[in-house]
């Protein structure tokens, strides 16, 4: 049995897991709580952060190296596009900065806003991570002029990455997203796995729905 530890993140695997129809369960790690006294998830992640992912005597961290772990090893899946596929390098680009660009520039943004004390919240590193995540967006723009979806015309584990990114901008008030991605976020997150996905990630959805209130 496939289990994914933590939310987070790790709604992007739960996603994915739905997308491809796998099995799984979903082990809630309470961050907020904290990890200290949580021995079956530090065993698995000693480092004690989200998402963690445990598939018989494999354990991996990384959202998106265990999005791209299951994909190979559980696939094949129209999902990943094929190496010679001429959307691939698309795909690959944004699969990669969904994470490295957006949602990892977001999260500090995000962090330095809610959890940091009231003098430090506007720093300079929240700042620079706010104009990392607006010059990533731009390339993220720039292919929805192009194209439906990050790689093209079909739905792919690049949009699961980069929609993340967004909607944790949008989610946290930290970034007004322009109408092209608006839409986007309505495309993607409008799909059936995405629903389930939600279903699963209990603390994902309390927050949104209190976040929208
Ligand atoms: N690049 C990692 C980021 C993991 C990460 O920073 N997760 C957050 C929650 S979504 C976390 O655990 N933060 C607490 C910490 O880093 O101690 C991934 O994509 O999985």
């Amino acid at each position: 049995m496939i289990t994914v530890f933590g939310e987070g993140r790790g709604f992007r695997v739960v996603w994915l897991l739905e997308e491809m129809g796998l099995a799984y369960r979903l082990r809630p790690v309470d961050l907020l709580a904290g990890v200290k006294n949580d021995a079956e998830f530090l065993a698995i992640n000693p480092a004690g952060f989200i998402p963690a992912l445990q598939d018989g005597d494999v354990t991996m961290v990384e959202s998106i190296a265990i999005m791209e772990y299951l994909m190979a090893r559980h696939g094949p899946t129209p999902l990943a596009p094929d190496p010679h596929d001429p959307t691939f390098p698309a795909y690959q680009q944004f699969l990669h900065l969904g994470e490295a660009g957006l949602a990892a520039s977001m999260y500090f943004v995000v962090v330095s806003r809610n959890l940091a004390p009231e003098a430090e919240r506007q720093n300079w590193g929240a700042r620079k991570a706010l104009e990392v995540f607006e010059s990533r967006l731009g390339v993220v723009t720039r292919q929805l002029a192009r194209s439906p979806y990050m790689a093209g015309d079909a739905f792919t584990a690049a949009d699961i990455s980069v929609t993340y990114g967004l909607e944790l901008a949008q989610r946290h008030k930290c970034f007004a997203l322009g109408e092209a991605e608006q839409v986007y976020v309505a495309r993607t997150t409008g799909r059936e796995a995405y629903r389930r996905a939600m279903e699963t990630c209990q603390a994902t959805k309390a927050w949104v729905a209190s976040a929208s209130r």
